[in-house]
């Protein structure tokens, strides 16, 4: 088979990229690990930037967004027993967020790929990248008992943290910056009516906890774990149990509680790759970067990874110019690492820490203050929460 583009990887970051690419008519093969039920069962992200809410739309998948998200104007930040609504809308002069959850953004990129009728190899094994750095790279993989070859212009590596594009680049052409964090997110999704109508973000002495949600019945808690926790050890009920004890006395009255539909521990880490792209090979989303889950960028920079490497090879082929693939790696790393700066921030604020003790539990709860009861403070964390204007700082 050929193509022009050869897409490994069909989460969000992979399935957004064929679909602007195929908008601006180039062929592109997505190359995808699991079944697609697979990749709809992967509870993750919930909330999203107006930049990506642009993608989206310019993607032309933005209908059911719009239709069934829920627009947040502000988050509630609950510490010392006590909460503070950021209002975003008044600190960004009038921006917002919108909840709504990866798996039905996945899920809208799935069928407008299907109604396309654009070519997905789902269940794909022994998935390789070869000839990257010549002007004719190839993927294989093994489906039905037999090896396939995509030849192709160029690859997009989309297949998240666990993927085999960067695990195929030399150690002495990338590098690779970690963060492991002393901690988990054990999150739950529930078909329960969110504990209040806007996000609330916790730092108790028990430790973090985020009441988030999907829609008006259905909600996404976390509680920060040890990393050392299993997700057997922790039924519903002591799950609930924890959550009601991190929480203010208004939030355990508003609890409602029930079944589990979903449960999962989830490492925090920040890790960044340098640089993103390796000849004709461009690493796009999880693939090149992860982000703690705190300050909800790690969807978002995905988007934005393919914003870039989609105008840029729309360039390519449309203009004959390589100058924005040649920008690609230098343009994502600069949003990539204030977004890294950001949900490290967010982390070290919200987060107990083993080895912080009493110093700095006061440090935490004196920079909450301080950011609760100052303009300027409070404009920085709802700047970068609404997502730092595309272009911000390019230069
Ligand atoms: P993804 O990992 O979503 O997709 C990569 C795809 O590549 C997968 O479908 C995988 O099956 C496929 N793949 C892997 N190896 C392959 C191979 N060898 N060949 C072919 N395909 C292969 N972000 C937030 O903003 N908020 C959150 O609360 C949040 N929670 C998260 C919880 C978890 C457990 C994880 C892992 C991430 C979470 N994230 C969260 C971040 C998450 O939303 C990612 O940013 C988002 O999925 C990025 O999308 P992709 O880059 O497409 O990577
Ligand atoms: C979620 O709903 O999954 C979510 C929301 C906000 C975050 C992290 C996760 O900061």
């Amino acid at each position: 088979m050929r193509t022009q583009v050869a897409i490994v990887g069909g989460g969000p970051a992979g399935l957004l990229l064929g679909q602007l690419l195929h908008k601006a008519g180039i062929d592109a093969v997505i190359i995808e690990r699991q079944t697609p039920d697979y990749v709809l069962s992967r509870i993750r992200a919930g909330v999203l930037e107006q930049v990506s809410m642009d993608l989206l739309d310019e993607a032309g998948v933005g209908v059911r967004m719009h239709q069934e998200g829920l627009r947040h104007t502000g988050f509630e930040m609950l510490y010392a027993g006590a909460r503070h609504r950021v209002d975003l809308n008044h600190l960004t002069g009038g921006k917002s967020v919108m909840v709504y959850g990866q798996t039905e953004l996945t899920r809208d990129l799935m069928d407008a790929r299907t109604k396309a009728g654009l070519p997905t190899v789902y269940a794909a094994s022994d998935v390789a990248v070869h000839d990257y750095d010549s002007k004719n790279p190839r993927v294989t993989y093994r489906k039905d008992g037999k090896t396939h070859e995509i030849s192709c212009d160029f690859i997009a590596g989309c297949d998240g943290f666990h993927g085999v594009c960067r695990a195929s680049i030399p150690r002495s052409a990338i590098t690779e910056f970690e963060k492991v964090y002393p901690f988990g997110w054990l999150g739950m999704l529930s078909d329960t009516p969110p504990v209040h109508d806007e996000l609330i973000y916790v730092n108790s002495a028990r430790g973090f906890a985020l009441c988030s949600q999907r829609s008006q019945t259905r909600s996404r808690y976390y509680l920060q774990v040890p990393m050392t926790d299993k997700v057997e050890a922790w039924s519903d009920a002591a799950f609930w149990q924890e959550l009601r004890l991190r929480l203010d006395q208004q939030g355990q009255e508003q609890l409602v509680t029930g079944p589990s539909i979903e449960k999962s521990i989830a490492p925090l880490r920040s890790f960044v790759t340098e640089p993103m792209r390796f000849g004709r090979l461009f690493l796009a989303g999880d693939a090149a970067h992860i982000v703690p889950p705190t300050g909800a960028k790690g969807l978002n920079l995905a988007a934005t990874d393919v914003k870039y490497l989609s105008t840029a090879l729309i360039e390519y082929y449309q203009e004959k110019s390589a100058a924005g693939i040649d920008d690609y790696s230098v343009r994502c790393l600069k949003r990539v690492w204030k977004g890294e700066r950001f949900a490290w921030w967010f982390t070290q604020l919200m987060h107990n820490f083993p080895d912080a003790g009493e110093m700095g539990v006061r440090l935490q709860e004196a920079e909450l203050d301080y950011l609760m009861h100052s303009e300027a403070g409070a404009e920085t964390l709802a700047e970068n929460y609404v997502g730092l204007p595309l272009d911000f700082a390019s230069h």
